[in-house]
Parts: structure tokens; sequence; C-alpha cells
């Protein structure tokens, strides 16, 4: 049975130390625990993502293959067709996905842009998606003719804690950050908003990032906890890798810190072993992204996922009118 009490937005640093510190299997019982008053078990949501515009972005975020500053390989490419985007939108419902995550390199969308987006927007719904998009920071206006076009979700990441934002990125705070979510909130749209672990930050700074979401005047309805993926050429890239279990603890308290929401296991499954993985769905996470690609670097393999889900016992959560051939199979043989 949920109750409201699991639902706080009051959490003081001090509480979501004490989750970290807690013996690890401790934790996970209790994360497995909680999300199962507000989830159906063994269950997990799909999301595809596009990149619709890439490289050349004018922002300096230190993780990022994307950003100009940095010499990573990444061929720009301009704003795609309509058409293409919605070819790419009914492969991946076709594919077992529920929501298509439209994403682009920018700062924020320039007007005549906005308007192409919002046009991919109405057509990848009208498949019966789900919609997402990630276009950096928006105004009122903005936010509000992306919900006109039908826009369900916005992903906008708080990426690390306050403290730590300045060392990551320059060219806008953390304040313009939550700024956005705002607007996206007060258009109507349901929030993603998570961040990176593994970019040299401390403990206290994932909890100081967790405390920001889980505190924000509604829970993020999804929130993807990315693994940094290390580009060559980015300055992050070398960075220290992080040790999976500690990664599986920031899910697990994102699980008890915003009970009601999914947390998505989202970039950097291609560095993580399967364990690994089943150990974050232990912990409460109950999203992926599938496909090969995120946005510019590698996802695992179809074929992979599909192994892993058959070997766990996982399904896909509301899964397009029929699931997909490979997902039938797995049910089938159950
Ligand atoms: N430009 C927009 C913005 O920054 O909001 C949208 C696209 S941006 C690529 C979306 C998110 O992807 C970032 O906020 C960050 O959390 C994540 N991301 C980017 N590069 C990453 C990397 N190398 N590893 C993990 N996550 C990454
Ligand atoms: C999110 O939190 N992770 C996704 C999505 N939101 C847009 C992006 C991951 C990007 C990983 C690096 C890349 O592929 O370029
Ligand atoms: Fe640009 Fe977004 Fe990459 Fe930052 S994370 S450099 S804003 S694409």
């Amino acid at each position: 049975m949920s109750t409201q009490a699991d639902i706080r937005h009051d959490w003081r640093p001090d509480e979501i130390q004490a989750l970290f510190d807690l013996p690890f299997l401790d934790l996970l019982l209790r994360a497995q625990t909680l999300h199962r008053r507000y989830h159906a078990p063994n269950t997990v949501q799909i999301s595809t993502l596009l990149s619709i515009k890439t490289g050349a972005c004018p922002e300096d975020c230190k993780y990022c293959p994307q950003s100009i500053r940095y010499d990573t390989g990444v061929e720009r490419e301009a704003l795609m067709d309509c058409d293409a985007v919605v070819d790419a939108a009914r492969a991946a419902r076709d594919a077992g996905a529920t929501r298509f995550c439209m994403g682009a390199a920018w700062r924020s969308p320039k007007g005549k842009d906005l308007v192409r987006v919002a046009e991919m927007i109405s057509e990848v719904k009208a498949l019966g998606l789900e919609t997402c998009a990630t276009l950096g920071m928006l105004d009122e206006q903005q936010a509000q003719t992306l919900r006109d076009a039908g826009l369900d979700y916005y992903n906008h990441n708080v990426d690390t804690s306050e403290d730590f934002y300045g060392e990551i990125i320059t060219t806008r705070t953390f304040q313009d950050r939550l700024d956005t979510l705002e607007r996206v909130r007060a258009a109507g749209m349901s929030v993603c908003c998570g961040g990176i672990v593994g970019m040299g930050e401390t403990v206290s700074d994932r909890a100081s990032m967790l405390r920001t979401l889980a505190n924000l005047p509604e829970h993020p309805q999804s929130v993807p906890i990315n693994q940094l993926v290390q580009v060559p050429g980015t300055p992050l890239a070398g960075s220290e890798a992080v040790n999976p279990i500690d990664f599986v603890r920031t899910i697990a308290v994102a699980r008890i810190l915003m009970p009601a929401s999914h947390v998505r296991l989202s970039a950097g499954r291609t560095d993580m072993s399967d364990e690994t993985q089943a150990l974050c769905f232990m912990a409460g996470a109950n999203s992926i992204f599938a496909g090969d690609r995120l946005l510019t670097t590698g996802n695992p393999e179809a074929d992979h996922d599909q192994a892993l889900f058959r070997r766990l016992g996982l399904r896909p959560e509301g899964a397009h009118e029929q699931p997909p051939r490979d997902m039938q199979a797995v049910a089938l043989e159950r």
C-alpha cells in the first residue's frame, strides 16, 4: 500500500547521507520494497533516443562529445527532416519502445527550429508514442509551443550537485536549469530530470543532486541516472571509473527519495556487466534506453538486451499494441 508519507519534498542532507551509508543489502531491500508499493514488479519502461541535431553545441559541458569546444570526432548534422524522424520513431515503436525522445545539441532552440520540432512532435505522437524532447533551455513561450504540439516529457538534467556544477559547466548556471524546469512544469509537461555519476563528484555531491530533485515542487516523473560515457577529447575522458556498487547505491537512493517516479538506468550500460544492470533493477531502476545508439555514443545491441530481459524475467512496460516479436517469444517461453 502506498502512503503519502513516502512522497516527501523536505529531505535533509543528513537523511540522504544516511541512506548512502546503509549496508548495501539493507539499502537494496528498502529500495525494492518501496519500489513494489508504486510499480509493477519486473517491469521496465522502454524509451528510444534520436539525435535530431548533432554536434557544434556552443555550451562547454565537460562530459559532452557534442560541445564545439572539444575535438571528439562527432560529425555535426543539421536539424533532421521531419519524415526521417518519423521513420525512426516508427521503427522504435515497432521494436517495443513506448516513448521516443528527440535530442538536439542546442543551448536553447531558435524560433524557426522550434516550429520544425513542434511538427515532429505532433507526428511522432500520432504514431501512438509518448513524446519527449531535450533541446536545452526554454522560455515560457517555447515551453507552451512544445506542450501545444503534444510534447509529454521534457528532459533537462541538473547533471550534478549545485556546488560541483561550476566544475563541469561554465556557460550556464544551476539556477538556469531550475528555471527551465519550472517553465516545463508550468506549461503542463512531465519533467524528465536526472544527472550523471562518474564525473569526479563526491558521494555528498550525489546526495545533494538527488536532494535537489526530490525537493522540487513535484518529483520529476522520470529520473535518468547516467553513468559518464567517457568520450576521448572531452575534458572528463580519463576520469576515474565509478565503482559499480556505488552506482547501484545512487539508483537505490533515487528510488527511495522519489518512489513513484520512473528511475532510468540511462547512459553507460555498454560499460556495465549484466550483473550490475540486474542490481540496478533490484535497486529500483525501471526504465532504460533501448536501441543501439544513445545520441552519439553506443548502447547495448537489441539482442543483448532481449537476452538480459529473458534471463532476468523482465517485461517491457505497456508495450505498444503487440509486444515486439522477440519479446512475445520471451512471454511465451515463460
Ligand atoms: N543540449 C541539451 C541539454 O544539455 O540539455 C540536450 C542534450 S544533452 C546531450 C542531454 C543530457 O545528456 C545531458 O544533460 C547529460 O546529462 C547527458 N549526457 C551528455 N553526454 C553524456 C555523457 N558523455 N555521459 C553521460 N551522459 C551524458
Ligand atoms: C539523459 O539523461 N541521457 C540521455 C538523454 N537524457 C538525452 C543522453 C545520454 C547521452 C550520452 C552521450 C551521447 O550519446 O552523446
Ligand atoms: Fe550542448 Fe547539451 Fe552537450 Fe551541453 S550536454 S554541450 S548543452 S548538447
